[in-house]
């Protein structure tokens, strides 16, 4: 399993690290024999991964070098507005956008990904896509697997004509490659010790039950960062988007030994433990505590739902698509609010995942039960199955602006599901 490279800064200036990453096409053997004509950030089928610390600031420049619009979110990165990569704020073909990410933030898994309106489930799709890894003096504390033991996997799925090239329809079951860093059922030879992976679910549309042959996983941390504590786990259930960072401790295994993350679709890849190795690192009984929730002043419904009585399918956020000349909720910054967020898709019982850009949530309950283990810590994307009402809080703090709400099936998100709004004083 490639693992993809982490990149340098180009230049350091006053404290802030700065990257130049271009927006290319390449044509990369995602198959064996085939190149497959993608599109990339540097040259990359999973992007680099850029490595940023709490408190250190980072400024990317991308250049687009498609013919089609782009432009970059950052996943679950708390950033001022017009470094968001807003929907409507794309970068044309030739230009060039610098996005400013200040990383005021806890140390979290993160991704960058294309999010041009109309366009993103496409150029998501073929690949463009790649990790953001915040990481602070804390979390570095404690001790857990880092450096090179420390392994972000993109997990997504595609769908492959004969000659190797992706076909990109309206059908997403009919993507039924899976990929684990772009490669098909790779596998990964590991040392009999502790790993810390970080698993993205980057498909457009799935979720991914993953279970590890029996073996437990222990969960650690997820989209916002580290969990109160490690939470032994059978199976890590993730909706398009989400993130689970796990340790799997391979000295339980003997050298010689094979384990398989399956996902319910079939295997997703294999560890081959082929060395002893020391091993100084650790999970502390306690990573880090969530804070107090700060008591709700204001409560929002949010429905999802097609519109499917025309001859396209309309996604449409309470009633009505997005409409980018439209604020659709004003929020007043330093409160904290309570969202109810309900798939209105019974009838068609088509599933939904919800991000909310800018901040991270917490669950507060599904349907009025306690949140699962995949909704635990802090998070900015989860399921919604069809029916469901799920119940987030969340405290809007520091930046003014708009920022957009929406499905994080890409599909449905180009189809119109998404909605905005404002930050205001
Ligand atoms: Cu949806």
């Amino acid at each position: 399993m490639p693992v993809p490279r982490e990149l340098s800064p180009t230049t350091t200036r006053s404290g802030v690290d700065v990257y130049r990453i271009p927006i290319q096409p390449a044509d990369i053997a995602l198959l064996a024999g085939h190149p497959t004509r993608v599109r990339t950030y540097a040259g990359q089928f999973v992007g680099p991964t850029i490595r940023a610390r709490t408190g250190r600031p980072v400024r990317i420049t991308f250049t687009n070098q498609l013919d089609v619009p782009s432009n970059v979110h950052l996943h679950g990165g708390h950033v001022p507005q017009r470094s968001d990569g807003h929907p409507m704020e794309t970068i044309a073909p030739g230009q060039s956008r610098s996005y400013d990410y200040p990383n005021n933030q806890q140390g979290a898994t993160l991704w960058y990904h294309d999010h041009a309106h109309h366009l993103e489930a496409e150029n998501v799709y073929f690949g463009l896509h790649g990790f953001y890894l915040i990481e602070d003096d804390a979390e570095r504390g404690l001790g857990l697997p880092s450096g090179r033991y420390d392994v972000p996997i993109m997990l997504r799925d595609a769908q492959f004509d004969t000659n190797g090239e992706l076909i990109y329809t309206e059908h997403p079951p009919d993507r039924t490659t899976i990929l684990a860093n772009g490669e098909v059922t790779p596998h990964f030879p590991v040392a009999a010790r502790k790993y810390r992976f970080r698993l993205l679910n980057s498909a457009n549309e799935r979720i991914f039950r993953l279970t590890l042959g029996g073996a437990d996983l222990t969960h650690i941390a997820s989209d916002g960062g580290l969990l109160p504590a490690p939470v032994r786990r059978s199976e890590i259930v993730l909706g398009s988007a989400e993130r689970a960072d796990v340790v799997i401790d391979f000295s339980e295994h003997p050298v010689g030994s094979q384990l398989v993350l399956y996902d319910v679709s079939g295997p997703v890849l294999r560890f081959d433990v082929t060395r002893e190795a020391s091993d100084t690192s650790q999970v502390p009984d306690t990573l880090r505590p969530l804070p107090a929730l700060p008591p709700a002043t204001v409560e929002r419904d949010i429905s999802m739902k097609f519109d499917l009585s025309g001859a396209n399918p309309v996604g449409l956020v309470n009633g009505q698509p997005y409409d980018p000349n439209r604020v659709d909720f004003r929020v007043k910054r330093g409160t904290t609010e309570i969202w109810r967020v309900k798939n209105d898709d019974v009838e068609f019982g088509i599933p939904h995942t919800f991000h909310m850009h800018l901040e991270q949530f917490r669950v507060l309950d599904r349907d009025g039960a306690p949140p699962t283990p995949d909704d635990a810590g802090r998070k900015d994307t989860i399921f919604v199955a069809p029916g469901e009402t799920v119940r987030v809080q969340v405290t809007f703090t520091e930046y003014l602006g708009t920022y957009v709400y929406h499905c994080h099936y890409l599909e449905h998100s180009a189809k119109g599901m998404m909605a905005q709004m404002k930050i205001v004083e």
